[in-house]
């Protein structure tokens, strides 16, 4: 079977109707393989994004779905509240004949489907300080709308996703077991990430130690998973909620400013590119604790820009991780892509490090606002 053939079996699993015209993949994720359909009904087309979702990296995908589901009939539920339209604030997943939200298809792929949000896009880098600073709402208002989501509902799709610590031991037996022979050629940038261990993991531990409260995180906040009103550039939805889980609310602000304050690409192989763009961390800043802050404990907030830094050093440390291991968890598109990605991640942190006062300074001056 070809992959288009695979495909439109599974848009009939969903229950799509009309005449199919076509599809393309959506390569922007490193995880879920995406595809975005067209198909033409009552004089116009419709259009759809279908995911074969990656069991490699999501061992339970029902449980998955099961979040995804939930946490987006919340976040409706709350909109709606408000008196708005939640068209297209929310996704609006497809059900198969059988009333389920996935389908395992005979290529024994484990498959979703939802509606396109019509006239909406997405940006690998935030464009400019007006996207990041709309990021920073999405996200906010995600933290908000979820703020009594009962976290004990909650699946835990990956066990200690953000555990830095955790992180760390994977990444230190990746380095001894060496199984492709790449650690030698690497070595500098392993020393680089084991010297930045204490402070990188000095955010779990002041978790661990209860001095940050849990909260119902996304954890996974690249700009990539936001989409935007194509013309006003306003947000529309938060996307990508596979990892919504309990989380400390500075992962979600420190792994949007990785990736959407970044000067370079998430894989820079020029350094000297690699930088925070201060404009657009305060962007996102002002968006994100605007939205925020009457929830957040002093303590919260004085984590933020630490947040930022952690984020990047563990992101960074798990593509050298994954580099080790033989490229198995993130997609890659040419042969060192990890250790150019996890390279970018030790220029960013190091220039991090250097402007801390300055972010720490500007999550200040918009929690005082
Ligand atoms: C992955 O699925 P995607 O591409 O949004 C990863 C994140 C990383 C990110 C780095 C489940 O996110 O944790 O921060 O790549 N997701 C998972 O770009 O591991
Ligand atoms: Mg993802």
């Amino acid at each position: 079977m070809t992959e288009e053939q695979m495909i439109l079996q599974v848009c009939r699993v969903f229950q799509l109707r009309g005449e199919y015209r076509s599809y393309e993949t959506i390569t922007y994720g490193h995880i879920n393989t995406t595809y975005k359909v067209y198909f033409f009904r009552d004089g116009e087309i419709k259009d759809y994004i279908l995911q074969r979702v990656n069991t490699y990296v999501f061992r339970n995908p029902v449980e998955v779905m099961e979040n995804t589901i939930a946490v987006t009939e919340y976040i409706r539920s709350k909109i709606k509240e408000t008196g708005v339209s939640a068209k297209r604030s929310v996704l609006h997943y497809q059900k198969t004949a059988a009333g389920e939200y996935y389908t395992i298809a005979e290529d024994g792929g484990f498959w979703r489907c939802c509606r396109f949000i019509d006239d909406s896009v997405t940006f690998l880098n935030a464009e400019s300080a007006k996207v990041m600073e709309e990021a920073g709402k999405a996200f906010g208002e995600f933290q908000k709308y979820l703020a009594d989501y009962p976290v004990e509902k909650l699946h835990i799709a990956i066990p200690h996703f953000h555990n830095t610590v955790m992180r760390y031991e994977t990444f230190r037996k990746s380095v001894e077991a060496d199984v492709c022979h790449r650690a030698a050629e690497v070595k500098p940038e392993i020393d680089q990430y084991f010297r930045l261990e204490e402070l990188a993991t000095k955010m779990y531990k002041m978790q661990r130690r209860g001095e940050l409260p849990l909260r119902v995180t996304h954890n996974d906040t690249k700009c990539s998973n936001i989409l935007f009103d194509k013309d006003s550039l306003t947000h529309l939805s938060v996307i990508d909620l596979d990892t919504v889980m309990p989380g400390l609310v500075a992962f979600d602000f420190g792994d949007a400013i990785r990736s959407g304050a970044n000067t370079g690409a998430e894989d820079e192989r020029d350094i000297k590119k690699v930088s925070v763009d201060m404009v657009k961390y305060e962007a996102f800043t002002k968006g994100f604790v605007g939205s925020v802050r009457e929830t957040l404990t002093q303590k919260e907030k004085e984590s933020m820009a630490l947040g930022a830094l952690t984020m990047t050093v563990e992101c960074g440390m798990r593509f050298l991780t994954d580099y080790l291991d033989g490229d198995k968890y993130f997609k890659i598109h040419y042969p060192d892509q990890n250790f150019v990605r996890a390279r970018c991640h030790l220029a960013l942190a190091d220039d991090m490090i250097g402007r801390m006062d300055d972010m720490e300074e500007i999550v200040a001056k918009y929690c005082r606002d």
